[in-house]
Protein backbone atom coordinates (compact mmCIF):
# COMPACT_ATOMS: atom_id res chain seq x y z
CA UNK A 1 0.00 0.00 0.00
CA UNK A 2 1.64 3.37 -1.08
CA UNK A 3 -0.21 7.33 -1.23
CA UNK A 4 -1.94 7.13 -4.69
CA UNK A 5 0.51 8.48 -6.95
CA UNK A 6 0.56 12.05 -8.35
CA UNK A 7 1.31 13.29 -11.67
CA UNK A 8 1.89 16.85 -10.52
CA UNK A 9 2.73 18.12 -14.51
CA UNK A 10 1.05 17.36 -17.38
CA UNK A 11 -0.77 18.77 -20.30
CA UNK A 12 -3.15 15.84 -20.42
CA UNK A 13 -5.71 17.66 -22.76
CA UNK A 14 -5.39 18.68 -26.41
CA UNK A 15 -6.12 17.70 -29.96
CA UNK A 16 -4.35 15.54 -32.11
CA UNK A 17 -0.95 14.22 -31.98
CA UNK A 18 2.62 15.20 -33.29
CA UNK A 19 3.98 11.62 -34.85
CA UNK A 20 5.51 13.13 -37.78
CA UNK A 21 7.54 15.30 -35.36
CA UNK A 22 8.47 12.17 -33.89
CA UNK A 23 9.12 10.42 -37.28
CA UNK A 24 11.34 14.05 -38.14
CA UNK A 25 13.11 13.80 -35.49
CA UNK A 26 14.19 10.55 -35.95
CA UNK A 27 15.44 11.74 -39.29
CA UNK A 28 17.67 14.22 -37.47
CA UNK A 29 15.56 17.36 -37.30
CA UNK A 30 16.10 18.87 -33.77
CA UNK A 31 13.16 19.69 -31.54
CA UNK A 32 13.86 23.77 -31.81
CA UNK A 33 14.09 23.32 -34.91
CA UNK A 34 10.95 22.24 -35.68
CA UNK A 35 9.41 24.95 -32.89
CA UNK A 36 10.86 27.84 -35.12
CA UNK A 37 9.34 26.39 -38.38
CA UNK A 38 5.76 26.57 -37.23
CA UNK A 39 5.41 23.00 -36.04
CA UNK A 40 5.96 22.10 -32.30
CA UNK A 41 3.00 23.78 -29.71
CA UNK A 42 1.81 25.61 -32.58
CA UNK A 43 0.69 22.56 -34.73
CA UNK A 44 -1.16 20.96 -31.20
CA UNK A 45 -3.16 24.52 -31.32
CA UNK A 46 -3.72 24.69 -34.67
CA UNK A 47 -5.72 20.90 -33.54
CA UNK A 48 -6.80 21.82 -30.49
CA UNK A 49 -8.65 24.64 -31.45
CA UNK A 50 -9.75 22.70 -34.62
CA UNK A 51 -11.13 20.19 -32.12
CA UNK A 52 -14.42 19.59 -30.94
CA UNK A 53 -15.14 19.80 -27.34
CA UNK A 54 -15.65 16.37 -27.37
CA UNK A 55 -12.75 15.03 -28.67
CA UNK A 56 -10.77 17.09 -26.69
CA UNK A 57 -12.62 15.40 -23.54
CA UNK A 58 -12.67 11.62 -25.25
CA UNK A 59 -9.15 11.89 -25.44
CA UNK A 60 -8.08 13.47 -22.85
CA UNK A 61 -10.49 10.85 -20.25
CA UNK A 62 -8.50 8.18 -22.06
CA UNK A 63 -4.86 9.68 -21.13
CA UNK A 64 -6.61 10.13 -17.62
CA UNK A 65 -7.14 6.65 -17.26
CA UNK A 66 -4.22 5.27 -18.74
CA UNK A 67 -2.57 7.52 -15.78
CA UNK A 68 -4.87 6.23 -13.05
CA UNK A 69 -4.89 2.54 -14.08
CA UNK A 70 -1.36 2.73 -13.01
CA UNK A 71 -2.38 3.98 -9.06
CA UNK A 72 -2.73 8.14 -9.70
CA UNK A 73 -5.17 9.64 -7.59
CA UNK A 74 -3.92 13.37 -8.33
CA UNK A 75 -3.26 14.81 -11.74
CA UNK A 76 -2.49 18.37 -12.32
CA UNK A 77 -3.34 18.98 -16.13
CA UNK A 78 -2.08 22.59 -17.72
CA UNK A 79 -4.34 24.77 -20.55
CA UNK A 80 -1.46 25.90 -23.11
CA UNK A 81 -2.52 24.61 -26.37
CA UNK A 82 -5.45 27.05 -26.86
CA UNK A 83 -3.78 30.14 -26.86
CA UNK A 84 -7.04 32.45 -26.93
CA UNK A 85 -9.26 32.88 -24.02
CA UNK A 86 -12.25 31.07 -25.50
CA UNK A 87 -9.62 27.73 -26.26
CA UNK A 88 -7.97 28.13 -22.91
CA UNK A 89 -10.92 28.21 -20.93
CA UNK A 90 -12.21 25.28 -23.10
CA UNK A 91 -9.39 23.14 -21.81
CA UNK A 92 -9.58 23.98 -18.10
CA UNK A 93 -13.23 23.19 -18.35
CA UNK A 94 -12.36 19.63 -19.68
CA UNK A 95 -9.75 19.47 -16.65
CA UNK A 96 -12.45 20.64 -14.22
CA UNK A 97 -15.00 18.12 -15.70
CA UNK A 98 -12.45 14.67 -15.74
CA UNK A 99 -12.21 15.51 -11.94
CA UNK A 100 -16.13 15.36 -11.56
CA UNK A 101 -16.89 12.33 -13.56
CA UNK A 102 -13.73 10.27 -12.69
CA UNK A 103 -12.59 9.41 -9.67
CA UNK A 104 -9.28 11.20 -9.84
CA UNK A 105 -8.47 14.66 -8.59
CA UNK A 106 -7.55 17.16 -10.92
CA UNK A 107 -5.70 20.18 -10.42
CA UNK A 108 -5.86 22.91 -12.75
CA UNK A 109 -3.00 25.40 -14.31
CA UNK A 110 -3.19 28.39 -16.86
CA UNK A 111 -0.71 27.65 -18.38
CA UNK A 112 -0.99 31.23 -20.28
CA UNK A 113 2.81 31.57 -21.62
CA UNK A 114 3.60 28.33 -23.60
CA UNK A 115 4.37 30.02 -27.16
CA UNK A 116 3.28 32.93 -29.03
CA UNK A 117 0.76 32.34 -30.73
CA UNK A 118 0.06 33.33 -34.69
CA UNK A 119 -2.43 36.26 -34.23
CA UNK A 120 0.05 38.04 -31.66
CA UNK A 121 3.21 37.68 -34.23
CA UNK A 122 3.61 41.13 -34.33
CA UNK A 123 2.69 42.09 -30.91
CA UNK A 124 4.46 39.81 -28.43
CA UNK A 125 3.62 42.69 -25.76
CA UNK A 126 0.37 43.17 -26.18
CA UNK A 127 -0.18 38.63 -25.74
CA UNK A 128 1.80 38.64 -22.58
CA UNK A 129 -0.36 41.47 -21.10
CA UNK A 130 -3.79 40.08 -22.24
CA UNK A 131 -2.73 36.90 -20.80
CA UNK A 132 -1.33 38.03 -17.36
CA UNK A 133 -4.39 41.17 -17.05
CA UNK A 134 -7.90 40.03 -18.81
CA UNK A 135 -7.24 36.17 -20.05
CA UNK A 136 -6.15 35.76 -16.03
CA UNK A 137 -8.68 37.50 -14.41
CA UNK A 138 -11.78 36.12 -16.67
CA UNK A 139 -10.43 31.98 -15.92
CA UNK A 140 -9.36 32.74 -12.60
CA UNK A 141 -12.93 34.06 -11.89
CA UNK A 142 -14.43 31.11 -13.46
CA UNK A 143 -12.60 29.44 -10.57
CA UNK A 144 -10.97 27.35 -13.78
CA UNK A 145 -6.95 28.10 -12.16
CA UNK A 146 -5.88 26.59 -9.41
CA UNK A 147 -1.90 27.69 -10.35
CA UNK A 148 -0.51 29.54 -13.31
CA UNK A 149 3.07 28.38 -15.45
CA UNK A 150 5.03 29.78 -18.53
CA UNK A 151 7.47 28.01 -20.34
CA UNK A 152 10.78 30.18 -19.81
CA UNK A 153 12.47 29.63 -22.90
CA UNK A 154 14.79 30.56 -25.51
CA UNK A 155 11.97 29.31 -28.13
CA UNK A 156 9.09 30.61 -25.33
CA UNK A 157 9.53 33.50 -23.30
CA UNK A 158 12.15 35.42 -22.07
CA UNK A 159 12.49 36.16 -17.86
CA UNK A 160 10.73 39.15 -18.07
CA UNK A 161 7.75 37.87 -19.44
CA UNK A 162 7.87 35.02 -17.50
CA UNK A 163 7.57 37.49 -14.51
CA UNK A 164 4.41 40.02 -15.61
CA UNK A 165 2.40 36.46 -15.81
CA UNK A 166 3.71 35.07 -11.93
CA UNK A 167 3.14 38.55 -10.21
CA UNK A 168 -0.58 38.91 -11.93
CA UNK A 169 -1.09 35.34 -10.63
CA UNK A 170 0.77 36.58 -6.70
CA UNK A 171 -1.55 39.63 -6.75
CA UNK A 172 -4.79 37.47 -7.22
CA UNK A 173 -3.36 35.06 -4.57
CA UNK A 174 -2.44 31.99 -7.48
CA UNK A 175 0.57 29.79 -6.96
CA UNK A 176 3.25 29.47 -10.04
CA UNK A 177 4.85 26.73 -11.70
CA UNK A 178 7.52 27.32 -14.17
CA UNK A 179 9.02 25.45 -16.98
CA UNK A 180 13.07 26.05 -16.60
CA UNK A 181 15.63 25.30 -17.57
CA UNK A 182 14.60 22.35 -20.35
CA UNK A 183 16.65 23.20 -23.42
CA UNK A 184 18.78 26.55 -22.05
CA UNK A 185 19.84 28.10 -18.61
CA UNK A 186 18.36 31.44 -18.54
CA UNK A 187 17.93 31.65 -15.21
CA UNK A 188 14.42 30.72 -15.27
CA UNK A 189 15.12 28.76 -11.94
CA UNK A 190 15.98 31.88 -10.03
CA UNK A 191 13.22 33.77 -11.47
CA UNK A 192 11.03 30.71 -10.11
CA UNK A 193 12.63 30.70 -6.76
CA UNK A 194 12.37 34.64 -6.23
CA UNK A 195 8.53 35.03 -7.36
CA UNK A 196 8.39 31.62 -4.91
CA UNK A 197 6.85 29.71 -7.43
CA UNK A 198 5.73 26.49 -6.03
CA UNK A 199 7.82 24.29 -8.89
CA UNK A 200 10.67 24.66 -11.61
CA UNK A 201 10.15 22.17 -13.67
CA UNK A 202 12.64 20.31 -16.06
CA UNK A 203 15.95 21.40 -14.87
CA UNK A 204 18.25 19.51 -17.31
CA UNK A 205 19.92 23.45 -16.97
CA UNK A 206 20.46 24.58 -13.77
CA UNK A 207 23.46 26.43 -12.82
CA UNK A 208 24.81 26.15 -9.53
CA UNK A 209 23.32 29.43 -8.30
CA UNK A 210 20.09 28.69 -9.48
CA UNK A 211 20.24 25.53 -7.33
CA UNK A 212 20.64 27.18 -3.94
CA UNK A 213 17.96 29.58 -4.87
CA UNK A 214 15.53 26.93 -5.28
CA UNK A 215 16.72 25.34 -2.15
CA UNK A 216 16.53 28.85 -0.57
CA UNK A 217 12.91 29.47 -1.63
CA UNK A 218 11.33 25.78 -0.96
CA UNK A 219 10.75 25.54 -4.36
CA UNK A 220 10.49 21.94 -5.95
CA UNK A 221 12.45 20.85 -8.82
CA UNK A 222 10.11 18.79 -10.57
CA UNK A 223 12.10 16.04 -12.91
CA UNK A 224 10.39 15.05 -16.13
CA UNK A 225 12.87 11.98 -17.51
CA UNK A 226 10.24 10.77 -20.44
CA UNK A 227 10.63 14.32 -21.73
CA UNK A 228 14.43 13.87 -21.56
CA UNK A 229 13.90 10.69 -23.28
CA UNK A 230 11.89 11.35 -25.70
CA UNK A 231 14.14 14.55 -26.99
CA UNK A 232 17.07 12.27 -26.73
CA UNK A 233 18.83 14.64 -24.28
CA UNK A 234 22.63 14.06 -23.32
CA UNK A 235 22.43 16.47 -20.18
CA UNK A 236 20.59 15.34 -17.55
CA UNK A 237 19.50 17.67 -14.30
CA UNK A 238 22.19 17.89 -11.66
CA UNK A 239 20.82 15.69 -9.43
CA UNK A 240 23.46 14.96 -6.79
CA UNK A 241 23.72 18.88 -6.46
CA UNK A 242 20.27 19.32 -6.10
CA UNK A 243 19.76 16.69 -3.68
CA UNK A 244 22.71 18.42 -1.39
CA UNK A 245 21.17 21.47 -1.76
CA UNK A 246 18.03 19.82 -0.16
CA UNK A 247 15.57 20.68 -3.33
CA UNK A 248 12.77 18.31 -3.02
CA UNK A 249 12.51 16.05 -6.33
CA UNK A 250 9.32 15.33 -8.01
CA UNK A 251 8.66 13.23 -10.85
CA UNK A 252 5.83 13.43 -12.98
CA UNK A 253 5.54 12.47 -16.83
CA UNK A 254 4.75 15.55 -18.74
CA UNK A 255 2.04 14.12 -20.80
CA UNK A 256 2.03 16.18 -23.85
CA UNK A 257 2.06 15.47 -27.61
CA UNK A 258 5.33 16.91 -28.14
CA UNK A 259 8.23 16.10 -25.85
CA UNK A 260 6.55 13.52 -23.61
CA UNK A 261 3.93 11.82 -25.20
CA UNK A 262 3.82 9.18 -21.56
CA UNK A 263 0.99 8.00 -19.83
CA UNK A 264 2.71 5.68 -17.37
CA UNK A 265 3.55 7.72 -13.79
CA UNK A 266 6.14 4.08 -13.41
CA UNK A 267 7.78 4.48 -16.50
CA UNK A 268 8.90 7.96 -15.43
CA UNK A 269 9.81 6.41 -11.65
CA UNK A 270 11.82 3.93 -13.77
CA UNK A 271 13.59 6.41 -16.20
CA UNK A 272 14.14 9.06 -12.77
CA UNK A 273 16.53 5.93 -11.39
CA UNK A 274 18.05 4.90 -14.73
CA UNK A 275 18.50 7.77 -16.59
CA UNK A 276 18.51 10.50 -13.55
CA UNK A 277 20.26 8.21 -11.19
CA UNK A 278 17.43 8.96 -7.76
CA UNK A 279 16.65 5.88 -5.59
CA UNK A 280 13.48 3.71 -5.96
CA UNK A 281 12.64 5.69 -2.60
CA UNK A 282 13.43 9.22 -3.72
CA UNK A 283 11.57 8.20 -7.30
CA UNK A 284 8.53 7.08 -5.31
CA UNK A 285 8.66 9.97 -2.90
CA UNK A 286 9.04 11.95 -6.03
CA UNK A 287 5.73 11.15 -6.91
CA UNK A 288 3.92 11.10 -4.30
CA UNK A 289 5.29 13.28 -1.52
CA UNK A 290 6.96 15.49 -3.22
CA UNK A 291 4.18 15.77 -6.38
CA UNK A 292 2.29 16.75 -3.31
CA UNK A 293 4.70 19.41 -2.14
CA UNK A 294 4.90 20.91 -5.56
CA UNK A 295 1.07 21.09 -6.15
CA UNK A 296 0.90 23.16 -2.74
CA UNK A 297 -1.09 20.29 -1.36
CA UNK A 298 0.92 17.85 1.39
CA UNK A 299 -1.17 19.13 3.98
CA UNK A 300 -4.20 17.18 2.22
CA UNK A 301 -1.95 14.21 0.10
CA UNK A 302 0.88 12.80 -0.93
CA UNK A 303 1.68 10.90 2.65
CA UNK A 304 -0.42 8.35 4.26
CA UNK A 305 -1.14 9.71 7.39
CA UNK A 306 -4.09 10.30 10.03
CA UNK A 307 -6.01 13.45 9.08
CA UNK A 308 -5.17 13.29 5.29
CA UNK A 309 -7.39 12.23 2.91
CA UNK A 310 -7.33 8.50 2.31
CA UNK A 311 -6.23 8.33 -1.55
CA UNK A 312 -4.35 5.14 -1.51
CA UNK A 313 -2.52 2.59 -4.41
CA UNK A 314 -2.50 -0.97 -3.77
CA UNK A 315 0.06 -3.21 -5.37
CA UNK A 316 1.14 -6.86 -6.15
CA UNK A 317 4.81 -6.20 -5.25
CA UNK A 318 6.95 -7.24 -2.23
CA UNK A 319 9.09 -4.28 -2.34
CA UNK A 320 8.90 -0.99 -3.08
CA UNK A 321 11.47 -0.99 -5.29
CA UNK A 322 9.22 -2.96 -7.92
CA UNK A 323 7.31 -0.16 -8.63
CA UNK A 324 10.49 1.11 -10.10
CA UNK A 325 12.48 -1.41 -11.52
CA UNK A 326 9.63 -2.57 -14.15
CA UNK A 327 8.90 -1.40 -17.95
CA UNK A 328 5.41 -2.13 -19.31
CA UNK A 329 4.08 -4.21 -16.19
CA UNK A 330 1.42 -2.86 -13.82
CA UNK A 331 1.29 -3.97 -10.56
CA UNK A 332 -1.97 -1.86 -9.42
CA UNK A 333 -4.12 -3.88 -8.08
CA UNK A 334 -6.31 -1.38 -6.56
CA UNK A 335 -6.86 2.56 -5.58
CA UNK A 336 -9.07 3.98 -3.00
CA UNK A 337 -9.79 7.79 -3.87
CA UNK A 338 -11.05 9.88 -1.33
CA UNK A 339 -12.01 7.20 1.26
CA UNK A 340 -13.48 5.00 -1.71
CA UNK A 341 -12.64 2.46 -3.35
CA UNK A 342 -12.43 2.84 -6.89
CA UNK A 343 -14.89 0.64 -9.24
CA UNK A 344 -16.31 -0.74 -6.37
CA UNK A 345 -20.43 -0.97 -6.29
CA UNK A 346 -22.58 -0.53 -3.50
CA UNK A 347 -22.73 -3.77 -1.57
CA UNK A 348 -25.86 -5.88 -2.59
CA UNK A 349 -28.65 -6.39 0.12
CA UNK A 350 -27.67 -10.24 1.86
CA UNK A 351 -31.03 -12.02 0.64
CA UNK A 352 -30.39 -16.17 0.67
CA UNK A 353 -30.95 -17.63 -2.96
CA UNK A 354 -34.42 -19.30 -3.63
CA UNK A 355 -32.47 -22.69 -4.15
CA UNK A 356 -29.64 -23.49 -2.52
CA UNK A 357 -26.86 -24.87 -5.29
CA UNK A 358 -26.30 -28.41 -5.42
N1 LIG B 1 7.69 21.96 -22.26
C1 LIG B 1 7.30 20.73 -22.57
O1 LIG B 1 7.95 19.73 -22.42
C2 LIG B 1 5.96 20.79 -23.07
N2 LIG B 1 5.66 22.17 -22.94
C3 LIG B 1 6.69 22.79 -22.48
O2 LIG B 1 6.67 23.98 -22.24
C4 LIG B 1 5.92 20.31 -24.47
C5 LIG B 1 5.27 21.18 -25.43
C6 LIG B 1 5.11 20.55 -26.76
O3 LIG B 1 6.09 20.20 -27.46
O4 LIG B 1 3.94 20.41 -27.19
FE1 LIG C 1 5.58 20.56 -19.63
Amino acid sequence: MTPGLIDCHTHLVYGGNRVEEFEKRLCGVSYEDIARTGGGIQSTVQATRAATHEELHTSAAIRAKRLMAEGVTTIEVKSGYGLELRAERRLLEVARDLGTELPVSIKKTFLGLHALPREFAADRQDFVNQVSGPWLETLAAAGLVDAVDAFCENIAFSLAETEILLQAAKQLGLPAHVHAGQLSDMGAAELAAKCGALSADHLEYLSAAGCRSLAAAGTVAVLLPTAYFTLRQTTPPPVARLREAGVALAIATDCNPGSSPCTSILLALNMACTLFGLTPEEALSGATRQAARALGRLDDIGTLEVGKRADIALWRIERPAELCYGMGANPCVGVVHRGKLRGSQPTPPRTPPAHSPR
